[in-house]
């Protein structure tokens, strides 16, 4: 017997999700929506002088949400960073025409994973002894598919040159944008 054939007809639904998504269900489906891809290169911004922030981050999206990887350099060694999907793409401004954070289901300002936090707020970056922050995250809060409100694509990334305080409302009080690009398809 084939287990592609059998497993879409899995009869507790919840317990196929659980196991590692099912594969027979990918099979079925072949990368009509895995196949979607972003990225986004940050650029220093003029907000700190001098800086030399700079990133590049691959966006794949999963069968449930999205894959955020990549690399964030120029950063001072051993520091920790907010680092969020902002709502517009535009990073006029030093980064400050990018607006507030991606909120698209009207959430609270918080940590990554929590089920409340807005669906913009990443994982925070930490700089190594070299100021590179090395990073892949799953989001399942956000989609890279056309159409859907919680997609990234055109929206902007920033670093910012302080910890976010994962309290502070709605910004977590990261300071200054010292990094952002535009996610853009591709
Ligand atoms: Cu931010």
């Amino acid at each position: 017997m084939n287990s592609r054939h059998t497993a879409p007809s899995c009869a507790i639904a919840i317990a196929c999700t659980l196991l590692a998504g099912c594969s027979g269900m990918d099979a079925a489906k072949p990368s009509a929506t895995a196949a979607l891809m972003a990225r986004a290169a940050l650029m220093p911004t003029a907000a700190v002088n001098p800086n030399s922030t700079m990133g590049t981050v691959a966006f794949t999206a999963l069968g449930h949400g999205v894959r955020v990887a990549g690399e964030v350099r120029g950063l001072p060694p051993g520091t920790e960073h907010g680092f969020h999907i902002h709502e517009k793409g535009d990073c006029g401004n030093n980064g400050d025409a990018a607006g507030g954070h991606f909120n698209p289901a009207g959430g609270v300002h918080g940590k990554f994973t929590t089920a409340t936090s807005h669906a913009g707020d990443l994982q925070s970056l930490v700089a190594d002894a070299s100021g590179v922050a090395r990073f892949s995250i799953e989001v399942h809060a956000i989609s890279l598919a056309e159409g859907t409100p919680n997609n990234v694509v055109g929206r902007a990334l920033v670093v910012h040159r302080d910890r976010d305080d994962f309290a502070t409302q709605p910004t977590g009080n990261a300071g200054p944008r010292v990094a952002c690009a535009v996610i853009q398809r591709g």
